[in-house]
């Protein structure tokens, strides 16, 4: 589905691997090693390769919030905007905020690269813990609001609950 009612990107949401995307630039939802762990960043680094590690080595790691990129190596995407998302304490230590940058960072990531087309993952909402209609909600705000040249946002749920919730946001009035 599309939402062509704002003037920032285009948003539409899907469901399944995010590794198979052929967008500009896949998000990939790391730890603050960069160095690959479970879930969707075990993923990315299946699918990419080797290349991919070798070339996070290099990258000193990442806070909290912030988004560094590389390039997709054996993925279609040509880029990987790896971002690190916070753990979910119970919603009074910045969690919002904190997620919330992880969208705009790896927005403002894509931008510095040319990137037109980026997808993301729902940051945070697996081994992290954010309720995943919370963090839904951020997204979709972090990337109505994100000044960006970016041109399509595409979000890619793991299952159909959570594509449902991507759904009922991005139909209803921007906030
Ligand atoms: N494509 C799209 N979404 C996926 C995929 C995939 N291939 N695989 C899982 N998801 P998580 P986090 C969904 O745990 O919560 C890692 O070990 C998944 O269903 O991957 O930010 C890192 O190294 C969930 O909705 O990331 C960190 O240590 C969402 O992706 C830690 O986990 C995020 O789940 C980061 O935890």
């Amino acid at each position: 589905m599309n939402d062509t009612s704002h003037t920032g990107p285009a948003l539409d949401v899907t469901t399944g691997d995010i590794t198979t995307e052929q967008v500009d630039a896949i998000v990939n939802a790391a730890n603050s090693s960069l160095l690959g762990g479970g879930g969707v960043d075990g993923a990315i680094h299946r699918a990419a390769g080797p290349g991919l590690l070798d070339e996070c080595r290099l990258l000193g790691g990442c806070d909290t919030g912030e988004a560094k990129t590389t390039k997709g190596h054996r993925l279609p995407a040509t880029w990987i905007i790896h971002t690190v998302g916070p753990y979910w304490r119970g919603g009074d230590h910045g969690e919002a905020e904190l997620l919330a940058s992880c969208y705009s960072s790896s927005l403002a990531r894509a931008d510095e690269v040319g990137a037109r087309s980026v997808a993301f993952p729902a940051i945070s909402t697996g081994v992290y813990g954010y309720p995943s209609d919370l963090a839904a909600a951020v997204a979709v705000d972090a990337v109505r609001s994100a000044a960006t040249s970016v041109e399509l946002v595409r979000f890619v749920c793991f299952d159909d609950e959570t594509r449902r919730l991507y759904e009922q946001l991005l139909t209803s009035p921007k906030r």
